[in-house]
């Protein structure tokens, strides 16, 4: 029902250096989201200030830039690596007379082109309304684009706003009352499994850590794992059957990225639940990633905002085939194995994260058992 950009679409981006230490990671990460939403790169265009411009986020040199790169290459689309204001989006598309988008709408395309099931497709739907209600104000031309409005004929003007307005807090109102229906059948499964006891362990970390991966290694799945960020959108959850280990469910979830826009945090969170439901949390971080320790905190921030960060982790430290380092294993405090070293593309390690499952397993059930205090 939205817009999308074309598979293969030229687009130039834009990301400014504001005070980032980790820019250059930031703006690697930000090319493979733009390649993941299906753009083709055209031009990187990058900018260090200490503020943002209140009307057009970069400067006046850089829109010059810009206007200068959209005459030589017929390029339409620019794409910012950041939040931009409604107004500011407008300005610079005055200004350049090419379609804008920010990291939000970004990641928005990437779920919309990702959503498989029913529920998926609804979590992004209402994403995706919630940020363009936020852009609906008069002179703005969003909805115009869509095809004359959202279902609605005749031409643009303060009355076609007001017309698209309602349909759009219809549709919202209308998917929270089915996502709700389904968030309630999502919790009794929940709770049906609370009852009967079984372990539920959840994978999680930020995406590309080789979470699907992971878990296509300890379930013999099959589930797609590639190298494109958000490649997982809808949760998988499967019996796990290791030696020694008794009723274990293990499920594989959304990926988390820096600045997950929080309209898709509240759309997704009946998904996201899956973690927050958890017995036990995998965090898989990317050990050749030269992010890893703020990816590893962004996470964790993540896990905090949907209520997961009192759940027990274990930390998997994957793919150190990639920068050659053996498996292994740490035990906290208390004498339990908490960070793994292993690969989950070549299998070393995996054994060792298995003996530590097993171990926060019977855990469980001796606790559950009262055999502990
Ligand atoms: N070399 C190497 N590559 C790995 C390893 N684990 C995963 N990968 C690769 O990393 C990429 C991402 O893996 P996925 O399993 O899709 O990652 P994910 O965390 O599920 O990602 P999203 O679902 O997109 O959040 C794929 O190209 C995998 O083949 C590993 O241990 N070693
Ligand atoms: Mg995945």
């Amino acid at each position: 029902m939205f817009e999308r950009p074309k598979v293969g679409e030229n687009a130039i981006l834009v990301s400014l250096n504001i005070d980032d230490i980790d820019h250059k990671e930031n703006t690697a990460e930000f090319k493979l989201l733009a390649s993941s939403a299906g753009f083709k790169i055209s031009e990187l265009v990058e900018s260090q200030r200490k503020f943002p411009d209140a009307k057009f986020f970069i400067g006046s040199g850089k829109l010059k830039e810009l206007q200068q790169i959209k005459a030589l290459e017929k390029i339409t689309t620019i794409i910012f690596n950041h939040e931009l204001t409604p107004s500011q989006e407008r300005n610079i598309e005055k200004a350049t007379s090419m379609r804008v988008y920010d990291r939000t709408a970004l990641i928005l395309f990437i779920f919309a082109m990702r959503a498989k099931s029913h529920e998926g497709k609804m979590q992004v739907e209402l994403a995706h309304l919630n940020h363009l209600s936020s852009r609906l104000t008069k002179g703005w031309s969003h909805l115009e684009r869509q095809k004359g409005g959202i279902g609605v004929r005749g031409g643009p003007g303060e009355k076609q706003i007001e017309l698209d307005r309602r349909m759009l807090g219809q549709r919202i109102k209308q998917l929270k009352i089915k996502l709700t229906k389904l968030e309630k059948q999502r919790a009794n499964q929940r709770s049906a499994r609370r009852r009967s006891k079984v372990f539920t362990i959840a994978i999680v970390g930020y995406t590309n850590a080789g979470k699907s991966t992971l878990f296509n290694s300890l379930t013999s799945e099959k589930i797609l794992a590639e190298n494109k960020l958000f490649a997982t959108l809808d949760t998988t959850s499967r019996k796990l059957f290791i030696e020694h280990g008794h009723d274990l469910v293990i499920s594989d979830t959304v990926g988390f990225i820096k600045n997950l826009p929080t309209t898709l945090i509240e759309a997704f969170k009946s998904t996201l639940e899956e973690a927050s439901d958890a017995d036990l949390l995998l965090h898989i971080v990317d050990i050749s990633n030269a992010n890893k320790t703020e990816q590893i905190l962004q996470v964790d921030k993540i896990l905090k905002e949907i209520g997961a960060n009192n759940i027990q982790q274990i930390l998997v430290l994957n793919q150190i085939d990639k920068i050659k380092l053996n498996a292994g294993y740490d035990r906290d405090e208390y004498g339990k194995m908490n960070r793994i070293q292993l690969s989950a593309i070549t299998g070393d390690g995996i054994e060792l994260l298995k003996k530590a499952i097993v171990e926060r397993s019977l855990d469980f059930i001796n606790q559950r058992n009262g055999n502990y205090v």
